[in-house]
């Protein structure tokens, strides 16, 4: 079995209210990684990620999943969990056992209960959101915008914006190297292209809002921020870096996962920039030379044929 350093591995949960994507967003992250070689859909009850089958019966997630991958060499454990209330109990376990939690929404229907609950019950965990959905009729990546910022705490930071709405959605504008990424649907190819000249001004908008919750993360930047000096793309990337892992910013992505459009560079965002075991903040690790390990054990089964 390939062994991967701390430093290489990610453990993120997707959470969120019911019906937004979730298990959608993790078959793509399957795909994208190479880990499966086609795109199931929860509709047909081919995802690998709602495999009982009452969850394949009912379309929902029932019980959190884990479905790893590997990505540039890292090792990215996903937890797909339910949305719907009365399995919040596996969020909850869940949320013991990541080092960020990925919420997703749906870009028609914004925040929506499940999605306060779990923001509420976890302020510590640092967050990312993925705004699905993109091509749905009425999406509207602002609208959600403004009501995450009315109705969750933290810094709501995006760091794409959609290029077109519904159907015509076909990308984002990437606001940490400025290019617009358009994605085939199903193969998720990328195109890297200029950024739209109509998006000029809401570019600019939401890179100043980037660069100032990056500054925020690190006493030298805001300084330099401060005193009115341009930071470098490295130091805004480290910043960014520095929000994300200690969850100082939720950092915001939009896309469509059952077209496969826009998961990659939420991959690329988990690889760069999400907290890994060893720099997660909640744990506070001991001198493993004088204490004793300790371990979490976490989803155990009860295999009904195998004696004890
Ligand atoms: N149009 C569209 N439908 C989606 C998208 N993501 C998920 N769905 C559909 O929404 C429903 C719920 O998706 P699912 O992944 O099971 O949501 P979950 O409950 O959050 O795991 C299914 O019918 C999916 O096909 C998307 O990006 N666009
Ligand atoms: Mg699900």
């Amino acid at each position: 079995m390939k062994v991967y350093p701390t430093s290489k591995i990610r453990n993120i949960a997707l959470v969120g209210h019911g019906g937004t994507g979730k298990t959608s967003l993790a078959e793509a992250m399957l795909f994208n990684t190479g880990a499966t070689k086609r795109l199931g859909r929860t509709d047909d009850g081919n995802t690998v990620a709602d495999f009982l089958p009452e969850e394949i019966k009912k379309k929902i997630t029932i019980s959190t999943a884990l479905v790893p991958c590997e990505y540039r060499d890292h090792k990215i454990n996903v937890l797909d969990t339910p949305g719907y209330a009365d399995f919040y109990f596996e969020v909850i376990a869940a949320s013991r056992v990541v080092d960020s939690l990925v919420m997703v929404l749906s870009a028609t229907a914004g925040v929506e209960v499940q999605t306060e609950v779990i923001w509420d019950d976890f302020p510590d965990i640092p967050k990312m959101a993925f705004i699905n959905r993109m091509d749905r009729e009425n999406a509207d990546f602002y609208k959600v915008i403004d009501d995450m910022k009315n109705k969750l705490s933290g810094q709501i930071v995006p760091v794409q914006l959609p290029i077109g709405s519904a159907d015509t959605f076909k990308g984002v504008v990437d606001l940490i190297s400025m290019k617009a990424l358009i994605f085939e649907a199903g193969s998720g190819k990328v195109t890297v292209q200029e950024i739209p000249a109509d998006m000029t001004d809401d570019v600019a908008l939401y890179k100043e809002a980037l660069v100032e919750a990056a500054a925020e993360a690190d006493d030298d930047l805001i300084n330099k921020y401060l005193e009115g000096e341009e930071l470098t793309d490295d130091e805004v990337r480290a910043g960014i870096q520095k929000a994300a892992a200690s969850g100082s910013a939720v950092f915001v992505f939009c896309g469509c996962a059952t077209n496969n459009m826009a998961v990659k560079p939420l991959l690329d965002f988990v690889v760069d920039c999400a907290a890994a075991p060893d720099t997660n903040i909640m744990i506070k690790g001991k001198n493993i030379e004088t204490e004793p390990m300790a371990a979490q054990v976490f989803k155990t089964i009860a295999d009904p044929y195998i004696a004890v």
